[in-house]
């Protein structure tokens, strides 16, 4: 991979004042000491001992160190500057056993965590569920089972009721889609099941989740709460009515399933017939007024009918033959070390369309993550990266979309789930080769501090 050199460009249009800049982690990809302080496992402890999945044979068992090293993190939170820090909160280090006892030691992590970004001025901004199922709920049915909402709703209410006090913004879920597709429909992910459509409850069990927490978090007084879903544009690999079509179910599949249930309290035609009753009932629940809605957007995805001479790759993801999609390369466009593409303009175009078909039922935006993996300290790839997707996301602004916020995913490198550590997402660099976990502000991180010195 070649390294840009520095460009110089423009100073980035003008946010808001009151805009919020943040970055993202998440707990299982950062915080390490698995076995520490009576937390439970993981589905994906145990997805990364057994599967063979892990590209390089790693574990998030260290991580980054993050439990321990917390107040270095911060220092750098501090000093990037961002007004938010979005961390996830570990549901098997507070629940071991994913319901009844409250392991206390967890619990006073996150709360010296929230003590000490509060004295940074930096807001918290914990998402409630990241992945990483509890594994003893896992073995009773995990997210195939409406249970496992039910047992959402309990550590929802723990976690508030500890941190309530000082946080103000809450992310109830981080990208069901991916939870429902890569982890139960093509096995990619923990828990490791394959079960192509018959996942679907997975994503409805996810998204009741959802509504009863927000039930929880509004009796516990908050007013500020958010899902983050992933989304992307979703583009026909050509013109034929057959490639439309495909392209239409697959933008049904990611984009719809989890937005139309939340903002329009129903779920999209062809879609609720396959989801576990009582769905009409849940759905008052999932649509509750949200006071903004994440979008985590990576890339644009072009999608064809079935097709044998389709790439079986996708993102790293292998797509099984039997789909009634087939997925292909966007090509013309610069990629990522992930191989992933790199289109802020689609980051306007998923904006906009947002704004088209969902009109006064989407509420404020907030861009819960967006970034891309590059290796090296001098990473200018990075920074051209984020300048062009601000650029992006403030012309869907200009064009009347209402965007409240932006965090970059992510602050440090991390342990990217199947991946491995190979692929580096970081504002900062994390030494892994060398085992010291030593951090290391890359080029990234001095652009974005500068950046928002000038936006203020
Ligand atoms: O690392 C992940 C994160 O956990 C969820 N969103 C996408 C990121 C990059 O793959």
């Amino acid at each position: 991979m070649t390294t840009l050199p520095p460009e110089p460009r423009p100073p980035l249009p003008r946010f808001p004042a009151n805009f919020l800049w943040g970055v993202s982690t998440s707990a299982h990809q950062i915080e390490g000491a698995v076995a520490e302080d009576g937390r439970g496992r993981s589905v994906w402890d145990a997805f990364a001992a057994a599967s063979g999945r892990i590209k390089d044979g790693s574990d998030a068992s260290v991580a980054v160190d993050h439990y321990h090293r917390y107040p270095e993190d911060v220092a750098l939170l501090k000093d990037l500057g961002v007004d938010g820090y979005r961390f996830s909160v570990s549901w098997s280090r507070v629940l071991p056993q994913g319901a009844g006892s409250v392991n206390a030691a967890g619990l006073d992590f996150y709360d010296r965590l929230v003590d000490a970004l509060c004295e940074a001025g930096v807001r918290p901004v914990p998402t409630l569920f990241h992945w990483d199922t509890p594994l003893a709920l896992q073995e009773a049915g995990g997210w195939l089972e409406r249970d496992t909402a039910y047992r959402f709703a309990e550590f929802t209410d723990v976690v508030a009721a500890r941190l309530g006090d000082r946080v103000g913004r809450w992310i109830t879920l981080n990208e069901p889609a991916e939870l429902t597709m890569l982890g139960h429909a093509l096995g990619e992910h923990a828990p490791g099941k394959r079960l192509l459509f018959d996942a679907l409850p997975v994503a409805h069990h996810q998204l009741l989740a959802h509504g009863l927490a927000v039930d929880v978090l509004r009796t516990r007084g908050s007013g500020s709460i958010g899902i983050a879903n992933s989304h992307g544009p979703t583009w026909a690999a050509s013109d034929s009515a057959e490639d439309r079509a495909a392209a239409d179910f697959y933008d049904l599949l990611l984009n719809r399933l989890f937005a139309d249930p939340v903002l329009t309290g129903a779920y999209p035609e062809g879609i609720a017939e396959l989801l576990p009753g009582p769905v009409d009932d849940d759905l008052r629940l999932i649509s509750q007024p949200l006071d903004w809605y994440g979008v985590n957007f990576y890339q644009p995805t072009r999608v064809g009918a079935p097709d044998p001479a389709a790439p079986t790759e996708f993102a790293g993801i292998t797509v099984p033959p039997e789909l009634p999609f087939s997925v292909h390369p966007v090509t013309g466009v610069p990629r990522t070390a992930f191989d992933w593409a790199v289109v802020p303009e689609a980051l306007t175009e998923l904006l906009l369309s947002f704004r088209d078909r969902y009109g006064d039922s989407l509420p404020p935006v907030v861009i819960t993550e967006n970034g891309c993996s590059y290796d090296g300290i001098d990473d200018q790839e990075r920074i051209a990266f984020l300048d062009a997707h601000l650029r992006a996301l403030h012309r869907a602004m200009d064009a009347g979309v209402d965007v409240r916020g932006y965090f970059v995913w992510s602050l440090m490198d991390n342990w990217e789930w199947a991946e491995g550590y190979a692929q580096r997402f970081g504002l900062v660099h994390i030494d892994f080769e060398g085992g010291t976990l030593d951090r290391t502000p890359k080029a990234s991180y001095g652009w974005l501090r500068d950046a928002l010195r000038a936006q203020r």
